[in-house]
């Protein structure tokens, strides 16, 4: 049983743990396991957040999606960091389909906990000026303490590209924000946008 325990929260300090027994130590790690909520926002259908998410979730690229309706929620566990712990994520995957909806925040916005990704779409610029909105909107949250950063997805597609290197810079320095160009095609970035926004989600907590 407390074997099974380890493997799963497989927290790295056992010396810390109160000796007393196999239910004190199992309780122990479940007080210090970590989980973050984190939303997948987008300036444009297409823009490719369920391909991203699903990259990073399973390592794999839908060449075919259908359009999200509404949201999903996902959820992956022992995400390894940078500093080698783990922690666990929910994803939600807001839908762009979602953002017609005028009243959107009031819908999906206690979604939005810890973190926020906004992905935009290279080979569009409508999507650069759509996210800049979407942006502004969660910018006016009366409680915005969210760590968040911008994907510029689709970066595989280079004889597409609309959206520069130095609009994306732009971008950044506006909001603020660190901008990853990724693919979730060929995986580029995927993996190292999703580790700095933990760090950053974690950054804000420990302030
Ligand atoms: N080449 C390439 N195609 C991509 C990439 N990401 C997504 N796509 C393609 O774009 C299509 C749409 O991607 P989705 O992930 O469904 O887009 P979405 O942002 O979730 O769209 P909504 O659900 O409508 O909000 C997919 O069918 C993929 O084929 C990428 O990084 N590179
Ligand atoms: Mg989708």
């Amino acid at each position: 049983m407390l074997y099974q325990c380890n493997s799963l929260f497989s927290l790295p300090n056992v010396s810390k743990w109160n000796k007393n027994s196999d239910i004190e130590k199992i309780y122990y790690l479940i007080s210090k396991r970590k989980s973050f909520t984190i939303a997948l926002i987008g300036g444009s259908t297409h823009a490719g957040k369920t391909c991203f998410m699903n990259k990073f979730l399973n390592n794999n690229f839908i060449s075919n999606c259908p359009m999200s309706i509404a949201f999903d929620i996902h959820k992956k566990s022992n995400v390894i960091k940078k500093d080698g712990t783990t922690v666990d994520l929910r994803i939600i995957d807001i839908s762009d389909s979602s953002h017609r909806n005028t009243n959107w925040y009031a819908i999906y916005g206690r979604f939005i906990r810890d973190g926020i990704i906004f992905v935009l779409d290279i080979t569009d610029k409508h999507s650069l000026e759509q996210l800049k909105k979407r942006i502004e909107e969660v910018k006016k949250l009366e409680n915005m303490n969210f760590a968040s950063i911008i994907c510029a997805n689709r970066c595989d597609l280079i004889e597409r590209r609309e959206v520069t290197t130095d609009e994306l810079e732009s971008l950044g320095l506006e909001y603020n924000m660190k901008v990853f160009e990724t693919s979730a095609k060929t995986g580029e970035n995927v993996n190292n946008a999703f580790e700095e926004l933990i760090e950053l989600i974690e950054q804000k907590i420990n302030k």
